[in-house]
């Protein structure tokens, strides 16, 4: 496929845009596949960017979503809140009303966020909220603001969303382990792959799920964690593999167009998919991990 008319704005000028034409994969995804971690930037001028953002980006619009949902061979996606709309989710929520159901979604709100918007993001499809703690991110909100917010979506049925990097797990372990809802953890909590699968970080992470049967994760973003780079992405299969077979039941994968803040190279999204077989090496665990888990965490 190639995208056409992928507009310019007024993006960083190190951004990288989306791959123009992403192949088609090898591996044939099962049927009912969700690609359960991608995002919709703007576009800009009918949804505007929040003024507290820690980048700008291209325009990535949900039509455009679809249509690599398609070409793929997904069939539904969960569009996950990007930190540069802030708590501002209409472009995501506009992207859940156009998707005939086949679109779920993870919210970002903040404390002052009414009963009547939460049940009406429900309707539209929302299942979650995020609390990012990446740093280059998003600015800190204060855990007990967090806390409140987790116990007012619990009722509704949401989960949390958790993004932070391996080496913070230790300060926000009584955090996650104390939040009232299933607790999914991006990108394998962002291990350093050049470290040793059995050391005392990944550990910590691995412990984190084996005591904690209400935390999932998303093995997602080898294009991210990679220290050799879209050749195989060799030094996070063992990472990725050890958590699909020790928790198969609580693993989600996603293919996370339009790829934020990829600042060296940007991946072809086909071969992201044909990753997918090389972590999850069966067609149960396959089936697992691409549609029994997103079907049943944002689907019944
Ligand atoms: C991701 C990763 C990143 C960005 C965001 O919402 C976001 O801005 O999630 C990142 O820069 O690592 O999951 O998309």
């Amino acid at each position: 496929m190639t995208f056409k008319n992928t507009k310019k704005n007024n993006m960083d000028p190190d951004w990288l845009q989306f791959h123009p034409n992403p192949s088609k994969p090898r591996f044939k995804l099962p049927q009912g596949a969700v690609d359960a971690h991608c995002h919709v930037f703007g576009p800009e001028d009918k949804f505007p960017f929040a003024p507290e953002r820690k980048y700008t980006p291209c325009d990535a619009s949900k039509d455009q979503l679809f249509a690599l949902r398609d070409h793929l061979g997904f069939d539904k996606n969960v569009i996950v809140q990007a930190t540069c709309h802030g708590h501002d989710n209409r472009a995501m929520i506009d992207a859940l009303m156009h998707s005939n159901g086949r679109a779920r979604g993870v919210a970002s709100v903040g404390r002052n966020v009414t009963d009547a918007e939460l049940q009406a993001m429900h309707a539209a499809g929302v299942r979650g909220t995020r609390f990012n703690f990446v740093k280059r991110l998003v600015d800190v909100t204060p855990r007990e603001e967090l806390v409140e917010i987790a116990n007012r979506i619990a009722p509704l049925g949401w989960h949390v969303v958790v993004y932070f990097e391996a080496q913070d797990l230790p300060e926000f372990w009584d955090f996650f382990t104390a939040l009232p809802t299933t607790v999914l953890v991006d990108h394998m909590g962002r291990p350093d792959v050049s470290k040793p699968i059995d050391g005392p970080e990944f550990e910590l992470f691995v412990k984190l799920l084996q005591e904690h049967p209400n935390i999932w994760s998303k093995v997602s973003c080898p294009e991210r964690l990679s220290k050799v780079g879209p050749d195989g992405y060799d030094d996070v299969v063992p990472f990725a593999r050890r958590i699909i077979e020790a928790f198969p039941d609580r693993v989600l994968w996603g293919t996370d167009w339009p790829h934020p803040n990829m600042k060296n190279y940007m991946p072809d999204d086909g071969k992201l998919v044909d990753f997918v077989p090389r972590i999850a090496t069966t067609p149960e665990l396959q089936h697992k991990l691409l549609v029994g888990n997103p079907t049943r965490l944002y689907w019944s």
